[in-house]
């Protein structure tokens, strides 16, 4: 396959790149995070979009380095962000959440998503500290995403990894969720700190009953099991009020914003009011 050719070179080639999509916090309305998404600008073919070429990479293993760069891609955005608004001095005090380690509140976060193949690497807890390590940054603003389904699988010492990252503060959400199997018992053993509703059903629950239960129960699981609420997919203000109705913590979707590129979420933070 021509794709799979092309995409081990692509990242010797430079040719991927991250755009950013805002998480917002539905209670105050301002940017809590970023998740990053990968994009891959390619030279005939233009631009090619994850769905595309994830599975593929999954399929070959070209997933690790790339997930690799990705990883550290990301975190330099939001070192680079960090250090700006802070000699700028314009990061308010209410941007302030939580403790971070080592001086640095994690007053932004940046989800990064991992494929269950990634998941599996022995290697990858080692890479991140490398990664934190040459940043400055701390663990509790970086927000790793593993979809239900590749948790779900994930070998049982999957779950000892998940607490070495708990170690380091960093944290841990479930994406897509709804549309795998999840094990209750198991999910409550894990040290999962969010929930991401998956946007089939925030899509549907306007419109659909059966849908709209669906997501008020997964935010009482979760709330139940002392997590929070990412929904994804928020599309209409009419979504936006039922999960302000449901207490859901947080929402990404094209009502805020689109993935966009460094440069434009970089001005979309700066002009938050
Ligand atoms: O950006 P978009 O909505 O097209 O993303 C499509 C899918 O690709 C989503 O399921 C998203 O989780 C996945 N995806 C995007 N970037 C990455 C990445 O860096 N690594 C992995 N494993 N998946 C990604
Ligand atoms: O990690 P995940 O697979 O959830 O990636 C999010 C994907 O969903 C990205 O491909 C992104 O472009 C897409 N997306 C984000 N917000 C919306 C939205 O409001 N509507 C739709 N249809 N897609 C969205
Ligand atoms: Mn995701
Ligand atoms: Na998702």
């Amino acid at each position: 396959l021509q794709l799979e050719t092309d995409l081990r070179l692509a990242l010797k080639r430079q040719e991927l790149l991250l755009y950013y999509q805002p998480i917002i916090d539905l209670k105050t309305g301002q940017i809590a995070g970023f998740e990053a998404l990968v994009r891959w600008q390619h030279p005939r073919r233009g631009f090619v979009l994850p769905g595309e070429f994830i599975p593929v990479a999954e399929g070959t293993g070209s997933i690790v380095p790339m997930g690799a760069w990705v990883l550290e891609e990301a975190c330099r955005q939001l070192q680079q962000w960090h250090e700006r608004w802070k000699s700028l001095g314009l990061i308010p005090p209410n941007r302030e959440r939580g403790e971070g380690v080592g001086g640095s509140a994690p007053f932004l976060t940046m989800s990064v998503n991992v494929a269950g193949v990634q998941f599996g690497n022995p290697g990858l807890v080692d890479y991140i500290d490398q990664i934190l390590q040459q940043t400055g940054l701390s663990g509790s603003c970086l927000k790793l995403e593993i979809t239900e389904t590749a948790i779900m699988a994930a070998a049982e010492s999957a779950a000892s990894l998940l607490h070495q990252l708990k170690k380091r503060q960093i944290q841990l959400s479930i994406d897509d969720f709804g549309t795998g199997y999840s094990s209750l018992s198991r999910l409550q053993r894990l040290p999962i700190d969010t929930l991401k509703i998956d946007r089939s059903f925030v899509s549907r629950m306007s419109s659909e009953a059966e849908s709209l239960e669906i997501v008020r129960t997964c935010i009482d699981l979760a709330h139940n099991l002392d997590m929070d609420v990412v929904a994804e997919g928020v599309e209409t203000l009419e979504q936006l009020a039922q999960l302000r109705a449901l207490q859901c913590e947080s929402g990404q979707g094209y009502l805020f914003s689109r993935p966009v590129d460094a440069t434009t979420a970089t001005a979309l933070w700066m002009s938050m009011p």
